[in-house]
């Protein structure tokens, strides 16, 4: 079937659903993914890293292949910064090279899990001039952030220990309060602070912010610029994510996503790869929270920074990104195509098979004539990837040689 023809069945299909689909079609134009500075970077385990041809050997090319996951989905507009991988002399060099590529530089990550000092831990360590170095670096990146035009600093810690006795616990917390503290008071007003958690690793005893509850307790005791990161790698087997993310937009403290993928022990699969329905169940309680009597639960629906948090360790990386765009915009533009009455019908009705039906069925659906139809409006090739492969750019960097930047 011939492409428009495709979108012509689609689209009779969705009238007859209920779907406003130009409203669909607009959303999705509208819809914005931010890619990591060291997902073009050679990353690894801590076994082995391996080295690729062609990857950037410095921040300035990392965000011209960020531009190129921007120039074939049309949707990558900002690229998140790690400090220090990402250090430069002149920021305001790389924010203008960023603007001439069609880029601005999103989040900013402070780094506080690579300085030998911090193998006790970091804003957490008992030693009163560790923490203040830890604090230091995040007033810097606060400046830094100033400097790029950024209003996301965001903040995951490795801090934890190994051995029970090994430290004081409430005692950490306590400090990790104090050092926020003065980071938040730092920030401007547009500023906004996301704090990620993780459940373990690299500590293997207790880690300081293993889960949600206690990144949202952290940010409630900082103030409404502190809100919770997601990152969907960082959640024991079988955690319900989306129950996590239906319960901070409730609470108006879900800040913002690293998506990625896991199947055991790491979250540096592309994201979508292992369990989409995951993510589209992400996607539909956040369209729902959008509709949400609360103004200030459909805000924080609205303001959500998503972004990727991906190590390509053995696949190409400019695909990996733009395949990983692409499962994220395929996720949402699945979940635009619920039909919200018709659930809510069932559940006032306590019909929970049509309940669940509602929601799956939209899961099922072939977006391809959808998205290929919003690539051409938005001037884009329907098929990215292949325009990207055909593109010359991926051949083309290989003149970088071997050796480029390590994050
Ligand atoms: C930690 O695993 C993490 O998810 C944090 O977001 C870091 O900033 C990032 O990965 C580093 O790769
Ligand atoms: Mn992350």
């Amino acid at each position: 079937m011939m492409q428009d023809q495709a979108y012509q069945v689609f689209a009779a299909q969705q009238a007859n659903r209920g779907i406003n689909l130009e409203d669909v079609k607009s959303k999705l134009k509208a819809f914005r993914v931010e890619t990591p500075s060291w997902g073009y970077a050679d990353q690894g385990t801590r076994f082995k890293t391996f080295k690729k041809a062609g990857v950037p050997r410095d921040p300035f090319e990392k965000l011209e292949d960020a531009a190129q996951v921007h120039r074939f989905t049309g949707i990558c507009p900002s690229v998140a910064l790690h400090i220090p991988w990402d250090k430069v002399e002149d920021y305001v060099a790389l924010k203008t090279h960023a603007a001439a590529l069609g880029l601005s530089i999103g989040a900013v990550n402070p780094n506080l899990f690579q300085e030998d000092e911090y193998m006790l831990g970091s804003v957490t360590n008992s030693n009163p001039s560790i923490r203040k170095k830890a604090t230091d670096h995040l007033l810097e990146c606060v400046e830094i952030a100033k400097t790029l035009g950024s209003n996301v600093l965001s903040l995951w810690f490795a801090d934890g220990t190994n051995y029970p006795g090994q430290a004081n616990i409430r005692r950490r917390v306590q400090w990790m309060h104090e050092c926020l503290r003065e980071m938040y008071a730092a920030m401007t007003p547009e500023m906004r602070m996301l704090i990620e958690y993780k459940f373990y690793e690299p500590a293997f005893y207790h880690t300081d912010l293993a889960d949600w509850g206690m990144a949202f307790n952290m940010a409630g005791k900082l103030g409404p610029q502190a809100e919770v990161l997601v990152d969907t790698g960082h959640h024991a087997m079988g955690t319900n994510i989306e129950h996590i993310v239906a319960y901070l937009l409730g609470e108006k403290r879900l800040g913002g996503f690293h998506f990625n993928s896991r199947k055991y022990g790491d979250d540096d699969l592309i994201v979508g790869s292992i369990n989409p329905y995951e993510l589209f169940l992400i996607f539909y309680q956040i369209l729902d929270a959008a509709r949400d009597s609360d103004a200030g639960v459909r805000r924080t629906a609205e303001n959500i920074a998503y972004m990727i948090d991906q190590s390509h360790n053995i696949e190409q990386k400019i695909p990996a990104m733009i395949r990983s765009v692409m499962n994220v915009q395929t996720q949402y533009a699945k979940a635009l195509l619920v039909n919200h009455e018709e659930v809510k019908a069932a559940q006032d009705k306590q019909d929970v098979l049509a309940a669940e039906n509602a929601v799956r069925s939209a899961f099922e659906l072939n977006v391809t004539p959808l998205l290929s139809a919003v690539r051409e409006e938005m001037g884009l090739s329907p098929d990215p990837m292949t325009a990207y492969l055909q593109s010359g750019y991926g051949e083309k960097i290989l003149a970088r040689g071997v050796g480029g930047a390590s994050w």
